[in-house]
């Protein structure tokens, strides 16, 4: 395969979007972003519904193939409770979720928004009906957070994205180190946003958690570039280090997913693909993702495809 600057690696469903606010049996504005996983035979997503506040919660979905018949609940899944943690007061957003095998259990990693900004919470649950809440593990403003599925060295790893407020010093992935998934630390830059032209350029995030390939842990983030009609999102790839997830070994140079379609190009914010979940079924990867803030959208790529392509197109520069 050669260096063609336009490989298609992920490949739209010709039905998309597969979910809009219409599938919901209450109202709502729109539904957006929501994490995957595979729950008992089904694929689960638990969607971010923003109401006509302009709050949002999590609402889940059941399918079996994870295109048709989804079976939506009824009302809120998580919803705020800013009774309890006032960090919740103006809604909950765009969960990733990992499956925790040494205790058997879900994180759900989530953007709080708080009255002092956006932060991370996480919450634990085994069935995606009861939760049992963590609270926040980063401070604001901090957002776009995923934890591996195991410890290194006996420790968990989080990336997530926290925004400084010096104007100009960009806004970069991190990754965070813990021994109990409670006090945090060992914080370093991981991915830096490259500076200039790039299309990652100044702010980027982590889109879904990361997948273990035979290669390293394979990253998607976003890109988010300022132009002179608003900010397009845009996905790249990266890799870190099997063993070592605090070490980047490879980035894509051009971004791998855009907005084109209309579901991706208009909406409450134009211009934006923004997956938080992709399920792996041996080579297949189905994407899932939020189409201008306003649908459900997704995407197949294959995991062998992805890898090679992302061998030919490493480059590590930054500026
Ligand atoms: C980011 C997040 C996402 C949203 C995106 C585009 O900052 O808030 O939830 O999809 O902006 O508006």
């Amino acid at each position: 395969m050669g260096k063609s600057q336009f490989t298609e690696l992920f490949h739209r469903h010709h039905g998309n979007p597969i979910l809009t606010a219409n599938d919901l049996t209450y109202p709502a504005n729109t539904v957006f972003n929501a994490g995957a996983a595979k729950v008992d035979g089904d694929i689960l997503l638990l969607i971010r519904v923003e109401d006509k506040r302009g709050i949002s919660h999590l609402t889940a979905a059941r399918s079996c193939d994870g295109i048709h018949n989804w079976r939506i609940d009824p009302e809120p899944t998580l919803p705020p409770s800013p009774d309890t943690h006032p960090e919740e007061i103006w809604g909950i957003e765009d969960p990733r979720l990992t499956y925790l095998e040494e205790k058997d259990v879900w994180a759900v990693t989530y953007t709080a928004y708080s009255k002092g900004g956006p932060l991370v919470s996480l919450a634990l649950t085994k069935d995606f009906r009861t939760f049992e809440r963590q609270g926040p593990v980063m401070p604001p403003e901090d957002k776009d957070a995923a934890l591996f599925p195991r410890r290194f060295d006996g420790r968990w790893a989080m990336i997530h994205r926290p925004v400084p407020h010096i104007t100009g010093a960009g806004a970069h992935i991190w990754i965070s180190y813990s021994p109990d998934l409670k006090h945090w630390g060992d914080h370093r830059m991981l991915i830096p946003a490259r500076r200039g032209g790039w299309w990652d350029a100044n702010k980027i995030g982590l889109s879904p958690p990361p997948i273990e390939t035979q290669d390293g842990w394979l990253i998607l983030y976003h890109g988010v570039r300022v132009t002179g009609s608003g900010v397009i999102y845009r996905l790249g790839l990266a890799l870190l280090d099997l063993n070592n997830p605090g070490r980047l070994i490879a980035r894509s140079d051009e971004w791998v997913f855009g907005p084109s379609e209309g579901y991706e190009l208009f909406g409450d914010v134009d211009k934006v693909v923004f997956p938080c979940g992709w399920i792996r079924d041996s080579d297949k990867i189905l994407l899932y993702y939020g189409g201008a803030d306003s649908c459900i959208a997704l995407a197949t790529a294959s995991l062998s495809e992805m890898l090679s392509w992302l061998r030919e197109h490493n480059n590590m520069a930054e500026e």
